[in-house]
């Protein structure tokens, strides 16, 4: 089986990083081939970026569905492009946020999200009412912690992170807490030891997910508003 995992912003660090996770959890036999996109932002900080990783992505994609990818992650927890990704592959695409959620409300009656900066928040939350979950989710806070600076072992974005956690469990009543971004993939082990609570990275989450869909057949369906796209002048303008 192959599974495509795409970041959708430029930092090959972080696209690196959430292929190690990605390779950790993967069954044997699974082959996970990542990549980032090839121009746009270097992180994703709110909706402008977010727009303009989308093309980015979107080739990515196009790419690994022609190099026969079972099924595609899109590394990024605002779930970047995840509904054009749909359209436009004919395998499973899942978002790590909508897959962290949802793992979430598998082991937890109430959780918290904590990502980077407080302007993602507005996106993450909207996200939480598409996919039905916005209930199970008690709060969705920010660390204040930039995205690079995740990719920086200097920072202190780990410390301020679990500040952040300890808060939550305290204040939300939430019983586990999602990591609202893949450049925290590699810290939810290490986290859920210090808080003793279920802590989900949506990066592993999101490659079970994808690999059991795959696995059992389900892709996405093709009739509503992820049929593929039709074809017309996507050129200059005439
Ligand atoms: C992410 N941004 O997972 C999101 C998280 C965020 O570049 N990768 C990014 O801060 O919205």
């Amino acid at each position: 089986m192959l599974i495509h995992l795409v970041n959708p912003n430029t930092t090959r660090s972080m696209t690196e990083k959430a292929a190690i996770v990605a390779r950790a959890v993967a069954a044997p036999g699974t082959e996970i081939r990542a990549d980032e996109s090839a121009n746009g932002p270097a992180s994703i900080e709110g909706p402008y970026d977010g727009a303009m990783a989308v093309p980015g992505l979107l080739a990515r994609i196009e790419q690994a569905v022609a190099a026969g990818a079972d099924a595609h992650v899109i590394a990024c927890f605002d779930d970047t492009g995840l509904d054009a990704a749909r359209a436009l592959s004919p395998k499973p695409v899942i978002g790590i946020g909508e897959a962290a959620a949802h793992a979430a409300a598998f082991v937890a009656d109430r959780f918290s999200v904590v990502t980077t900066l407080s302007r993602s928040i507005p996106t993450l939350e909207a996200n939480l009412v598409r996919y039905g979950l916005a209930s199970r989710c008690a709060r969705v806070r920010a660390a204040e912690v930039p995205v690079l600076a995740l990719e920086d072992p200097a920072s202190d974005a780990c410390a301020r992170i679990s500040e952040e956690i300890a808060r939550a469990l305290v204040e939300d009543r939430s019983e586990a807490i999602v990591l609202g971004c893949a450049g925290m993939t590699d810290l939810a082990r290490r986290l859920s030891a210090i808080h003793g609570v279920p802590v989900v990275d949506g990066v592993a989450a999101a490659v079970v997910f994808a690999e059991g869909l795959a696995r059992i057949g389900l892709s996405t369906s093709k009739i509503g508003g992820w049929a593929p796209p039709l074809p017309k002048a996507r050129g200059r303008a005439e």
